[in-house]
Order: structure tokens, then C-alpha cells, then sequence
């Protein structure tokens, strides 16, 4: 069974939580994106529901949809949140951002009662930080924010370089708001909260990838014996 296979699975379960009427928030990267075709089709056969994407990828697709789309500034208040991560901890804390969304993602997340993440089950992990930590940061001052977060990091009992996140053409990822993406290579998060509250002292920080109370469920997605098990 492959892990698209498996992001499907989320996705499709996911996707009975909605209800006619909701307002939704739309998450970014490959598993949001597989909930967001099924909502197309839910959609295509007359579900009425309203969305607020996370990035403008997200966006795209959700128009090529037909989903309905509104921004937070007309709707303020969303119902349900559903989106993906890198990692995930069994106190549903997570680290997301690989995909460069994270502001948008925390923005939307924050604004919904309900925040449910969707995952092949491989994301799971006893201790956030394998995966590199995302930082989203303003191009200002940036040599003298790198360092700052370099220290904050330490502080926070972590090691490991925050490097600038580059594409494939050499040049800095940008994010939809316009800001670069440091990623911390941690290897390990002793303590996610008292990090989160070191780089938010970071002047220059835009926000962190690090999403600690928040997500308020999990449906992660598991190859049994060739078949998805949904948990
Ligand atoms: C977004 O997409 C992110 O916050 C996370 O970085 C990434 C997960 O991607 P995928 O679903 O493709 O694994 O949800």
C-alpha cells in the first residue's frame, strides 16, 4: 500500500466529519490536498459548505473545485480545520511548515474550534524534532535574526543549525506571505513549549512551526496487512 494510498485514507475519513453548512478551513501539502479533491467531489454533488485556504496552492485547487472559498477577514470564525503535518506526538503536538505554509496554517487553525490532522501513521513520533523545525522569518536583519534563533535554540536545551531554506533553482523559498523559511535541523525537542516561547522572543521570527495546542484530533493512517487501518 503506498503512503498516497495511505494520506487518501485520512483524507476519506476526514471527510465524514463534514457537515452541510460548515465553514471550513483548508489545509496545505499532499494529504490536505487529497481531502480537498474528495471535498470537491462532495461538493460537485450539492454539499454546501464554505472554505478558507492555507496557502495559495491550496487556494488554486480549491476553485478548480468549485468550493466555495471566503478569507478570514469576511469570515472570522471557522468550524473545523483540516490539515496535514510533518510530525506528530501522542499529545498531539506537531511540527509543520514543511511545506512552507505554516503562518497561514497556524492563522487558519487558530480560528477554527476544531483543528484535525490527517497523516499516514508514519508520522507519528515519540519526540517531535527529527523532522527539521520550520521558522518563518522576515528577510530583514535576517544574519542577525539567524543568530538570535541560534541562541534561543540553545537555550531551549536543543542543538542544531537553523540553514535557509532553498529551491531547487539555488535562490530562497518564499513563503505566501513573503518571508524566508530557516529550518532548525534539532534531531530532538526536549521540551516543544519552552522552544516555542524562545523563538517567539526572537524579534524578526514570523512564527514557528511548532503547533502546541491546537490540533485538537489526529486520524492517522496505517498499513496493516496491505490494508489502510484509520485510527
Ligand atoms: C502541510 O503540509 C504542512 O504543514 C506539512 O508541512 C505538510 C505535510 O505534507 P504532506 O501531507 O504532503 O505530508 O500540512
Amino acid at each position: 500500500m503506498s503512503g498516497l494510498d495511505l494520506r487518501r485514507a485520512a483524507a476519506a475519513r476526514a471527510l465524514d466529519l463534514v457537515e452541510p453548512g460548515m465553514r471550513l478551513g483548508l489545509g496545505t501539502g499532499s494529504t490536505a490536498a487529497a481531502f480537498v479533491d474528495l471535498l470537491g467531489e462532495r461538493v460537485r454533488g450539492g454539499l454546501d459548505v464554505v472554505g478558507v485556504p492555507t496557502s495559495e496552492a491550496t487556494r488554486r485547487q480549491a476553485e478548480g473545485l468549485g468550493i466555495r472559498l471566503t478569507t478570514l477577514d469576511s469570515l472570522p470564525h471557522l468550524d473545523l480545520t483540516i490539515d496535514g503535518a510533518d510530525e506528530v506526538d501522542d499529545r498531539l503536538r506537531l511540527i509543520k511548515g514543511g511545506g512552507a505554509a505554516l503562518l497561514r496554517e497556524k492563522i487558519v487553525a487558530c480560528a477554527s474550534d476544531r483543528m484535525v490532522v490527517i497523516a499516514d501513521a508514519a508520522k507519528r513520533v515519540a519526540r517531535l524534532g527529527a523532522f527539521p523545525l520550520p521558522i518563518e522569518v522576515n528577510l530583514f536583519g535576517l544574519a542577525a535574526t539567524q543568530i538570535a534563533i541560534d541562541e534561543a535554540i540553545a537555550e531551549s536545551g536543543c542543538t542544531g543549525p537553523a540553514t535557509l531554506r532553498l529551491a531547487p533553482d539555488g535562490n530562497p523559498v518564499m513563503t505566501d506571505g513573503g518571508h524566508v523559511i530557516l529550518d532548525a535541523r534539532l534531531g530532538s525537542i526536549p521540551d516543544p513549549e519552552r522552544l516555542g516561547a524562545a523563538l517567539w522572543s526572537v524579534p524578526g521570527v514570523v512564527e514557528h512551526g511548532l503547533f502546541l495546542g491546537i490540533a485538537t484530533a489526529a486520524i492517522l493512517a496505517a498499513d496493516v496487512g496491505g490494508r489502510a487501518e484509520v485510527t
